[in-house]
C-alpha cells in the first residue's frame, strides 16, 4: 500500500485511517482506492474500531476528475472484463466488514467523498464541513454506492434535490438530514471521532459486528423477515464475554449508563 496516499496508525484498539492527498483535496484516484482498501483490511485484522479522516483542509473532494477525464478520453484503457466496481468493493469492506467505522469530516465532503463517508457507521463533522453531490454539474453520476447508501441516509427527496440543484448542505443541515450525528467546533471532529471510537471499542466485538451487519440488512427487508432475522441473531450462541457482562450487571459491578446522582 502507498503510505503517502493513505496514512494508518493504531491507538490501542482503534485504527486511524487518513486520506492523505491534501494538494488534490483528497480526491479519490485508483491508487487512493487501492491504498484505502489495504488500510481497511489491515484495520480489520488489527483493530476493533476504525476512524476515517482526511488530512489537510478537506475530508474528500470525491472522484479524481483528472483521472476520470483520462478514462473518458481513452488515455486510460477500459478494462477488458467487467469486474465489480472497485469503489463498491472497498466501501462495502468498510460498511459490511467486521468492525465499526467512525468518519471525521471537515471541509469538502462531496460526491464520492460523501459516498465514502456514508459507508462509515457514525459520522462526526466540524463547523467547516459542507456536503454536496456535484455529479450533475460534472456530467457524470454517482458510482460509489451513493444511490443505495446516501439515498437511505437522507431519503429520496433530499438526494434528488442535492443532485439536481447541486445545493451544498451546511453542518446544521447535515445534522437535520442524518448525514452526521455530531457537529463540533472547527478542527475538533477527529478528536470527537476518536473519543466515540474508543467508547465503541468497549462493546464486545460480536455485538458490534451484529449492529453494523444486521441492522442495515434488516432495514432492507420486510417487517416479518426483519423480526425473523432479529430472532435468529439474538438467539445465536453468545460469546463468553456476554455471560461475564451480564453477571457484572447482576452483581452490581457494571458501570452505570449515567453517573449516579450526587456522584
Ligand atoms: C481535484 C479535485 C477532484 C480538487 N479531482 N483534482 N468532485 C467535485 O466536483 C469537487 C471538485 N473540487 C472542488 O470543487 C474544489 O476543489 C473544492 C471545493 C473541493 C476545494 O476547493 P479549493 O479552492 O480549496 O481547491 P481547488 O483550488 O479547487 O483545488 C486544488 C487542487 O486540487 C487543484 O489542483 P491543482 O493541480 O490545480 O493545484 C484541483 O484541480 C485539485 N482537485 N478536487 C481532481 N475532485 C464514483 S462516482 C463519484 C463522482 C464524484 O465524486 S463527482 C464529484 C467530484
Amino acid at each position: 500500500m502507498s503510505e503517502e496516499l493513505v496514512t494508518y496508525s493504531l491507538e490501542g484498539p482503534v485504527a486511524l485511517i487518513g486520506l492523505n492527498r491534501p494538494d488534490k483535496r483528497n480526491a479519490i484516484s485508483d491508487a487512493v482506492i487501492d491504498a484505502l482498501s489495504a488500510a481497511v483490511l489491515r484495520a480489520h485484522d488489527e483493530a476493533d474500531v476504525a476512524v476515517l479522516h482526511g488530512h489537510g483542509s478537506n475530508f474528500c473532494a470525491g472522484l479524481d476528475l483528472a483521472e476520470a477525464l483520462q478514462r473518458a478520453t481513452g488515455q486510460i484503457a477500459r478494462p477488458r472484463k467487467r469486474k465489480r466496481h472497485n469503489w463498491h468493493v472497498v466501501f462495502d469492506q468498510i460498511a459490511r466488514g467486521p468492525i465499526p467505522f467512525v468518519a471525521a469530516l471537515h471541509g469538502a465532503v462531496v460526491g464520492g467523498g460523501l459516498e465514502l463517508a456514508t459507508a462509515a457507521h457514525i459520522r462526526v463533522c466540524d463547523e467547516t464541513a459542507f456536503f454536496g453531490l456535484p455529479e450533475g454539474q460534472r456530467g457524470i453520476f454517482v458510482g460509489g454506492g451513493g444511490t443505495v447508501r446516501i439515498q437511505r441516509v437522507v431519503g429520496t427527496t433530499v438526494m434528488m434535490d442535492m443532485m439536481l440543484t447541486g445545493r451544498l448542505l451546511s453542518p446544521a443541515e447535515g445534522l437535520q438530514e442524518h448525514i452526521v450525528r455530531y457537529v463540533t467546533p472547527a478542527g475538533q471532529a477527529l478528536d470527537k471521532a476518536r473519543e466515540l471510537a474508543q467508547r465503541i471499542a468497549k462493546n464486545t466485538i460480536e455485538t458490534n459486528w451484529k449492529i453494523i451487519n444486521v441492522l442495515p440488512r434488516i432495514n432492507d427487508v420486510s417487517h416479518d423477515d426483519g423480526l425473523f432475522f432479529e430472532q435468529l441473531n439474538s438467539a445465536m450462541a453468545r460469546p463468553p464475554e456476554a455471560e461475564q457482562r451480564l453477571r457484572e450487571f447482576v452483581d452490581g459491578k457494571a458501570a452505570p449508563l449515567q453517573p449516579k446522582k450526587g456522584s
